[in-house]
């Protein structure tokens, strides 16, 4: 079955847990959840990662290479200062769709840069927990082709 890797960077594992008024109250779980959900409408499968560790994300990238079709992506703050985890996306040339539940160009402008964003198919930003779902129905309708008539 065709699959998605999902990945959430460093701190996301507090997702529900602190900074409710920033990021919202639904888990990591929910998250995953969600994103199984969308995805298994389209028919995929999803392989989840979190880490605080750029090493870990970046191997699980280099891995999804042979397995996965496509790559959603809440790097976290990895987003605004990791070459490294860029060209693990490029290195992979798998679609990548970038999530920000938060709207970024709203906060400090440290957080308005994105080393992602202009190698990505796919940016979500500012639709909380929703927008992995926003993005996953995106990736999916591109992995998977137009839908024979
Ligand atoms: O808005 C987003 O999804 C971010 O990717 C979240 C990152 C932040 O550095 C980006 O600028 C925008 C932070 C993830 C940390 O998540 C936490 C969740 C709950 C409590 C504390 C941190």
């Amino acid at each position: 079955m065709t699959r998605l890797l999902l990945v959430n960077g460093p701190n996301l594992n507090l997702l529900g847990v602190r900074e409710p008024e920033t990021y919202g109250t639904a888990t990591l779980d929910d998250v995953v959840e969600l994103v199984r959900v969308t995805a298994s409408r389209w028919g995929l499968e999803v392989e989840a990662v979190q880490s605080n560790h750029e090493g870990v994300l970046i191997d699980a990238i280099h891995a999804a290479r042979l397995t996965c079709a496509g790559i959603v992506i809440n790097p976290g703050a990895l987003t605004h200062t990791s070459v490294a985890l860029r060209d693990a996306l490029t290195g992979v040339a798998l679609p990548v769709a970038e999530v920000h539940m938060s709207n970024v160009h709203r906060r400090e402008p440290f957080r308005h840069h994105s080393y992602v964003s202009d190698i990505a198919e796919i940016v979500v930003v500012g639709a909380g927990v929703q927008g992995y779902a926003f993005a996953v129905e995106r990736l999916a309708g591109l992995v998977t082709g137009p839908a024979t008539p």
